[in-house]
């Protein structure tokens, strides 16, 4: 490349003032002025280009090169001075492959050319060139070995032993589980256990003791980290109607909270836009189903007599971009709920219309569904009890179909997506760092919970294409009573089934821990601060990454609170983002209805999907 002298001159003076954000790594000295005022030295044309830090040795096909080991290469003219403002062009120099990343990369005021974002897709020995004008440079050798099989399948951990049988379980704002099962290993009633995964495993956890039994309650976490717990077991079929709140901060549960008008056994809780808590549907004291939501508003239960409506156990229920709660099923009519409206009837209001149904037309009983991204549903699975409680159509057999449901139209506005490749029912839908939908277990018979059609295989759907790919499976039958949980180094825990007092169905006091196959794709992002954890809406924070020219994506996931084949909690956002030199800017949903007031899961993602491990922010 001919520059002319004061082109050059320019370039040098302007890749100086860059210098000292972009190179303070380098060894090399800077030209010397060579004139008494102090003018800086004016390089010639490139003549040399070489090496300065050589490309990984080994690599895995397609992974993003760490930046420690991005190549770097320095210009200099026929007098050895170094050439800024030049452009690099690295290429494979031989055998094929592509080089993948940003291929070009410009000369700072020292000469020195840094690549960013390099990798190779192409097995096998490879030599990279670098070419600016008619030089070039050739790297030291990189062996591109292919992926293993896990990151295609992913990697199942053996089992891992609790005290109880998992069965509801949340992820704290501290980074802790706290579970609980129906009894104890004696028969007893079951205490809620916290566990420290930092600490040891899930043996070690506390048993924080509650007043009442918390089994098949309703639960998800509040705007400020407490988990709000509803309802519980009086005897199968029959609710309590108390409140209970788990403070992380002390590790305790509140006492003297005020009670629901109702008892409530399998409701669905849900944080609403603005921090409110809504519990929806379950059965009281006498095993009727409660037909009035109670909205918990000034700390204090409020029906909303408006909203009588009959609804089979936990709703899968999300706060839907129009700040309304959608009801997405089991039922096959699907509902928004208006919590603030008054009718004659009374405060709140349910709506519906013509189309506001699955495509599947029976009633998806047990199928699980996820809010994967900003008002984008996946409802998969379910159905195959004749014998489940609903006026609705039933299927005698679970279905592998799986429907998407897009909020942010008008209507809303349902579609086919691809069938899973097994019928499911009591299978867990999890959210992933990447925007895809992680499923497990399950059974694929009839009836209601038929152990016989336990599925181990594991499979993820990929919103861009609908398609599912099958996974590695895991061991244990994880069926009726089964849970999954996003933690926070993107592995999912897979646990619990059973403990329902029945005899077929055996308890699983354990879990098994997923490695999705990006865990399996080499580099990963690592965050190295966050310049704050409380943020509010449509504001933009930083994080510190020597990734960050790597970062193609920033995800957030609200924490998991889970039972029964769905998880109350967890909701994601795609973030925009800008990338700057060792940061990278996120900003956060503009309001609540995006993305309700609580605990995320903030990863940083590269081109691969690779996810950072998580760093839990909250917003209000
Ligand atoms: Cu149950």
């Amino acid at each position: 490349m001919l520059v002319s002298r004061r082109a050059t001159h320019l370039l040098l003076a302007a890749g100086l003032a860059a210098s000292s954000v972009t190179c303070g790594d380098e060894n090399l000295t800077r030209p010397t002025p060579d004139t008494p005022s102090g003018e800086l030295a004016v390089a010639g044309p490139p003549a040399k280009i070489n090496m300065n830090r050589q490309p990984p040795a080994n690599a895995l096909d397609r992974e993003v090169w760490d930046p420690s080991t991005q190549p770097r290469v320095v210009v200099r003219d026929a007098s050895n001075v170094a050439v800024a403002g030049v452009v690099v062009t690295a290429s494979i120099a031989n055998s094929p492959g592509t080089l993948q990343g940003t291929a070009t990369a410009t000369t700072a005021a020292n000469g020195l050319a840094t690549f960013t974002d390099l990798g190779i897709a192409g097995t096998g020995q490879h030599t990279l060139r670098f070419t600016t004008g008619s030089v070039a440079a050739t790297s030291s050798a990189i062996t591109v070995n292919a992926l293993p099989p896990e990151a295609t399948m992913g990697k199942w951990d053996p089992p891992v032993a609790w005290d109880i049988v998992p069965l509801h379980m949340s992820l704290l704002p501290t980074g802790k589980i706290l579970a609980w099962s129906k009894y104890e290993s004696d028969g007893t009633m079951g205490m809620p256990r916290l566990w420290d995964p930092t600490i040891g495993p899930p043996t070690t956890a506390l048993m924080v003791a509650a007043d009442t039994m918390l089994f098949c309650s309703g639960h998800a976490l509040m705007a400020d980290g407490r988990l709000m717990v509803s309802g519980g077991h009086k005897k199968d079929d029959r609710g309590l109607d108390v409140t209970n709140i788990f403070d992380p901060a002390t590790e305790s549960w509140a006492s003297g909270l005020p009670k629901m008008a109702k008892g409530r056994w399998y409701p669905t809780v849900t944080a609403l836009a603005d921090g409110r808590m809504i519990t929806v549907a379950g059965r009281d004291s006498a095993s009727a189903v409660v037909l009035l939501p109670e909205i918990w508003e000034n700390n204090q239960w409020v029906r909303l007599t408006g909203a009588s409506l009959k609804l089979p156990y936990y709703p899968r229920q999300f706060v839907a971009p129009n700040g309304k709660l959608f009801y997405a099923g089991e039922r096959v009519k699907a509902r928004y709920l208006d919590v603030d409206v008054v009718t004659t009837s009374g405060r709140g209001q349910w709506s519906s219309s013509t189309g506001f149904t699955h495509l599947w037309p029976y009633n998806r009983d047990y199928g699980s569904a996820v809010m994967y991204d900003l008002g984008k549903v996946l409802y998969v699975g379910g159905g195959g009890d004749l014998n489940w409680s609903t006026t609705d159509p039933k299927a005698s057999a679970p279905t592998a179909t799986a429907e998407t449901i897009d909020l942010n139209v008008t209507g809303p506005h349902w579609s086919n997506t691809d069938p899973m490749h097994f019928p499911r029912r009591h299978l867990n839908a999890t959210i992933l760092p990447d925007g895809q939908v992680l499923v497990t277990g399950g059974t694929s018979a009839g009836g209601f919970n038929t152990l016989s059609g336990a599925v181990h295989t594991a499979e993820v759907w990929d919103p861009t294409t609908g398609h599912w790919s099958l996974l590695a499976g895991n061991s244990i039958d994880r069926v009726y009573h089964s849970v999954s949980l996003l933690l926070p180094d993107g592995t999912v825990l897979h646990g619990a089934s059973g403990d329902a007092g029945e005899p077929p169905y055996p308890r699983q006091p354990n879990h098994e821990i997923f490695r999705p196959p990006y865990l399996f794709k080499g580099v990963r992002p690592t965050i190295t601060s966050l310049s704050k954890t409380n943020v509010t809406y449509a504001e933009t924070f930083t994080v510190t990454t020597a990734y960050a020219a790597q970062i193609t994506k920033a995800r957030w996931i609200r924490l998991g609170s889970v039972t029964h084949a769905f998880d109350a909690n967890q909701r994601a956002n795609t973030l925009t983002f800008s990338r700057g030199s060792g940061k990278v800017r996120v900003t956060t949903p503009a309001f609540g209805r995006r993305a309700p007031p609580g605990h995320y899961l903030l990863f940083l993602l590269n081109r691969n999907g690779v996810p950072s491990v998580g760093r839990i922010v909250h917003v209000q």
